[in-house]
């Protein structure tokens, strides 16, 4: 991507696409237009501070006081603890790096995690169980060219990847794409003519489809058993944990007929070069970690994890999805990917940062506990966030914004007023994307240069410089560098040895490689050209084989649902229905839209969440297209107009987590984990549907809004 001056002047740059593996000049719609913000009027250009409990500007320094003093207040009266730190998987690994060593060395806290929590965690979980290290794609993108056969599971690629889609080609080219989703997504619409097939299953039950499909590769003699002889450990245990799950048993609980789970067993054995692919859909489940090791034992079963021309991987979510949870902003985690509890781990990043081991604080806890522990006794007293926008986006959306309130002290860095900012006592104005340099790690494990296109605008400061001021003001030990280059360096260094190995990059190496068209992939030691593929002869486990790990669904206990929310409160004739929710994304929204809200044409394009539901469906609750429902639990409630598709299962319905107030759809979401990777439950809640209109006609919405 290149940036140039818009001639137009409608924004300062104007953003072109590059020829790049990755991307291959293909840029999403949120990508041409992102120029637009960088000159939008909602800008943050001054810090701000509550007072009287309106924000109003300041200067950086009455602002870094403020904090500096709440801090050393905070921590003097209840523990370093009592100050935690929420980052964000959007920011550069320089920032990421200097984010979690600031919240170690200065604050002295374990209390530090991130959104990519939300985003990556199950499969991180996953992959380190299995593999030993989690790279989303263990191979450079481009091998999926070759591919003829991809299974994808949860992910809707069209909408939230569309540089992805020309890697699909190979596969649709040879009637092997099989797309996995409980709606007919734009991505499952690319398996139509003969290009794959597209498998429904009621949501929250990839778990069960994933061990039928494995169960039909061992009954039918389709497994690699020279391979799991050889690289695997764990056979048997399996083997036992998917004899139970027959096909018919598989169908009566996805829906999944008998004879298309065949099907896709023999076509993912039989493929020249397959390919098993998952996104968020089948890991934003407390069964998200099993799930996906259920999907990487299938690949095992089938022998392609390091086998040239197949191979197993997630599909990473943020901007530096892969890089931002390798460097420290996990609460189990040092930079490197080293573990905060390991000794020798310990002793390493100390001894870059030059300060005692013991002095570090040992593991915190994952993002959504650490939410549910704002404003408690005993507690966390003071946020700082960077990069996340957790009032729209976190689960238990009511709970965060209370925790959010209880807080003594909450800074958000931002560069537009999000809603988790405008909750804050001090807000402080950074630098975005085109005006700093830094690298980004992408999803195959690709470090890239960011490079700085504009000058900021005046009177904003980049993350390192904000992080710097206050290490100092906190009388921090350890050096606090400004300079991506330099912070980078000392990354590198603290990285060495450990999984996620920089040691042989520097901003300069990266420059020249991009000069040279040459990809830069960790592990990269000191001394290496880097690994563009992991797993040929080895796994990353001590021995150097692949674990199979046996899992089974859980039990869910549905949700009991209040009475009053099955239409007590609604006038007497008006329908109800308990539905699914899921939740995901739209092409032209990005995240929580903190950023897409504030861009007109993509507002336009899509200005309100839109509640997606089967014609059938809302046949029964008498709502016809553009009516508005109201979708509730004990929760929280949003009031959306409906979408009548066909792409949808009847008994679901799905809604964007882009949009706020009574928009927002984590309103309904549960704060409940995954136990192993601590992800949320973001793609299955249980809900009430209604109409909106009740009796009084349209008065009674308006009162809805009122109230919501
Ligand atoms: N336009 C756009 N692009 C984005 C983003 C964005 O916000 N907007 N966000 C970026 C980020 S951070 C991420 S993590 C990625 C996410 O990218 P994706 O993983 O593609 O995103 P989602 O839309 O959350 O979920 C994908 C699909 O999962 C399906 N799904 C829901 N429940 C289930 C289930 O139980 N089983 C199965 N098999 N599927 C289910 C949904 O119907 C949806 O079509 O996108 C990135 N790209
Ligand atoms: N219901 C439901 N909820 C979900 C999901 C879902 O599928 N369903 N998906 C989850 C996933 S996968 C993700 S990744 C999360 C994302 O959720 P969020 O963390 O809310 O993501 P963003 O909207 O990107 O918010 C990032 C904020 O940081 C700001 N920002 C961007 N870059 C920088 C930077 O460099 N520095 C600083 N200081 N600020 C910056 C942006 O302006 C924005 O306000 O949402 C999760 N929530
Ligand atoms: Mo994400």
């Amino acid at each position: 991507m290149t940036l140039t001056p818009d001639p137009a002047g409608s924004a300062p740059v104007r953003v072109e696409g590059r020829t790049f593996p990755t991307n291959r000049g293909g840029l999403c719609k949120k990508g041409w237009t992102s120029a637009a913000l960088l000159a939008s009027p909602e800008r943050l250009t001054t810090p701000l501070i509550r007072d009287a409990g309106a924000l109003r500007p300041a200067s950086w320094d009455e602002a870094l006081a403020r904090i500096a003093s709440s801090l050393r207040a905070i921590r003097e009266a209840d523990g370093p603890d009592a100050v935690a730190v929420f980052g964000g998987g959007g920011l550069t690994n320089e920032k990421a790096y200097l984010l979690g060593k600031f919240a170690r060395v200065a604050l002295g806290t374990s209390r530090i995690d991130y959104n990519g929590r939300f985003c990556m965690s199950s499969a991180a979980a996953a992959g380190n169980r299995a593999f030993g290290i989690d790279r989303g794609l263990p191979f450079p993108v481009s091998d999926l060219d070759d591919a003829d056969t991809i299974l994808l599971l949860g992910s809707n690629v069209a909408a939230t990847m569309p540089p992805l889609l020309s890697h699909l080609a190979g596969a649709r080219a040879a009637g092997g794409l099989v797309v996995v989703d409980p709606r007919r997504s734009q991505t499952a619409e690319l398996t139509a003519d003969g290009a794959g097939a597209h498998l429904q299953p009621a949501p929250g039950t990839d778990l069960v489809l994933l061990l039928g499909l494995a169960h039909v590769v061992l009954a039918d003699g389709l497994a690699d058993h020279d391979y799991l002889d050889e690289r695997t450990v764990g056979f048997d245990a399996l083997r036992r944990s998917v004899a139970p799950w027959w096909p018919e048993r598989v169908q009566a609980a996805t829906g999944i007929p008998v004879g298309v789970l065949r099907a896709t067993a023999h076509r993912l054995a039989r493929g020249h070069g397959t390919y098993i692919l998952t996104g968020r859909g089948v890991e934003q489940h407390i069964d998200g970690t099993d799930t996906a090791t259920a999907a990487i034992n299938l690949a095992l079963v089938l022998g392609l994890p390091g086998r040239p021309g197949s191979g197993y991987g997630t599909l990473t979510g943020q901007g530096n999805g892969q890089g931002g949870r390798e460097h420290g902003q996990k609460s189990d985690q040092l930079p490197g990917y080293r573990k905060i509890a390991d000794p020798a781990d310990r002793a390493a990043v100390a001894a870059v940062w030059g300060v005692d081991p013991d002095s570090l604080p040992g593991p915190g806890v994952p993002a959504v506990p650490l939410l549910g522990m704002l404003g408690r006794p005993g507690g966390v007293r003071a946020l700082l966030v960077h990069g996340a926008n957790v009032v729209v986006s976190g689960p238990d959306a009511h709970a965060v914004m209370a925790g959010l309130r209880a807080l003594d002290l909450l800074v958000v860095s931002d560069f537009v007023l999000s809603e988790t900012a405008a909750l804050a006592d001090v807000v402080l104005p950074v630098t975005q994307w085109a005006e700093e340099e830094g690298t980004l790690t992408t999803l195959e494990g690709r470090v890239i240069r960011r490079r700085r296109a504009l000058p900021p605008p005046p009177g904003v400061r980049s993350e390192l410089e904000i992080l710097a001021d206050l290490a100092a003001r906190l009388e921090a030990p350890s050096e606090w560098p400004t300079d991506p280059a330099i912070v980078f360096a000392e990354l590198a260094r603290a990285s060495a040895g450990g999984i996620a190995d920089y040691s042989g990059l520097s901003h300069a190496l990266l420059d020249a490689q991009l000069a040279a068209g040459v990809a830069a992939h960790w592990p990269y030691p000191a001394g290496s050209d880097g690994t563009p593929r992991l797993f040929a002869e080895r796994f990353a486990h001590s021995d150097g084989r692949a674990r199979l790990v046996p899992v089974q669904p859980r039990e869910h206990e549905p949700e009991a649902l209040d009475e009053p929310l099955c239409g007590a409160t609604m006038g007497a004739g008006t329908r109800s229905m308990l539905l699914t929710l899921i939740t995901g994304r739209l092409l032209e929204h990005y995240q929580s839209g903190a950023q897409t809200r504030r861009v007109g044409e993509l507002t336009e394009a899509q200005p309100r969440a839109r509640a997606e539901m089967h014609p059938a469906t809302a046949a029964r609750l008498g709502v016809a297209d553009g009516d508005p429902v109201v979708v509730r639990n004990r929760r929280g409630r949003v009031v959306a107009d409906a979408l009548l598709t066909e792409r949808i299962r009847l008994d679901t319905v799905f809604l964007p987590f882009h949009f706020t107030n009574e928009e927002c759809v984590n309103l309904l979401t549960a704060a409940v984990t995954d136990p192993v990777s601590g992800m949320p439950e973001f793609k299955r809640t249980m809900v009430v549907v209604t109409p909106a209109v009740g009796e009084n006609g349209a008065a009674s919405v308006n009162a809805e809004r009122v109230q919501a």
